[in-house]
């Protein structure tokens, strides 16, 4: 199916940070194979000057979720340091809207929606569908995905530049499923009109 993204839809890439990659202390398998993808998106978004928006996870060092402090996670993108900045192989456009989030030590926050501006960013910039992509697909992918289904946007995930944790083998799989059930679409980058 062709889609042509035209006025009223962002793209949202979620949290591509060096700890979420190959090196980094939460390291995604395979995150980095995404880059390429990502970026030939980023073009096709900017070429039509489109919005794009870039998330972070973007926590104090001692986050209630790390596990030094009894939580599920080792230490990572703790705010300001190098493990929180993007991958230096990201073409962002210099109009990215970034969106920080879970900066509070006693909250995390897997969607985007949570506990930021995201949502009243999308509706000033009178966005309806939202373009997701990148990691992790189980986590902050998917909850992203699913708040902004509630919050009543289409969402499309870009099926060919996600990557899971996989904390539990088969989670990114089951995710993508059920994000489908949940009503989002998925799309492949050669299917842009
Ligand atoms: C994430 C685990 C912990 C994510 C963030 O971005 O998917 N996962 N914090
Ligand atoms: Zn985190």
């Amino acid at each position: 199916m062709k889609i042509a993204p035209a006025a009223g839809d962002a793209l949202i890439v979620v949290d591509m940070q060096n700890d979420f990659l190959p090196g980094g202390s939460l390291a995604v398998a395979g995150g980095n194979d995404i880059i390429p993808q990502l970026n030939r998106y980023l073009a096709y978004f900017a070429a039509h000057r489109l919005p794009v928006v870039a998330t972070r996870d973007w926590h104090p060092p001692d986050h209630y979720s790390f596990q030094p402090q009894g939580g599920p996670w080792p230490p990572h993108c703790i705010a300001g340091s190098d493990g929180a900045a993007f991958h230096s192989g990201l073409e962002l456009p210099i109009t990215t809207h970034i969106v920080s989030k879970a900066t509070a030590r006693e909250n995390d926050a897997y969607s985007a929606f949570s506990g930021t501006q995201l949502d009243e960013l999308l509706q000033a910039l009178h966005i309806r569908r939202v373009f997701v992509g990148d990691i992790a697909t189980e986590y902050c992918v998917f909850n992203t995905v699913k708040d902004a289904l509630r919050l009543r946007y289409a969402a499309f995930v870009l099926e060919d530049a996600v990557r899971a944790i996989e904390r539990q083998s088969g989670g990114g799989q089951r995710a993508l499923q059920e994000m489908v059930y949940l009503g989002a679409q998925f799309i492949h980058y050669e299917e842009l009109a």
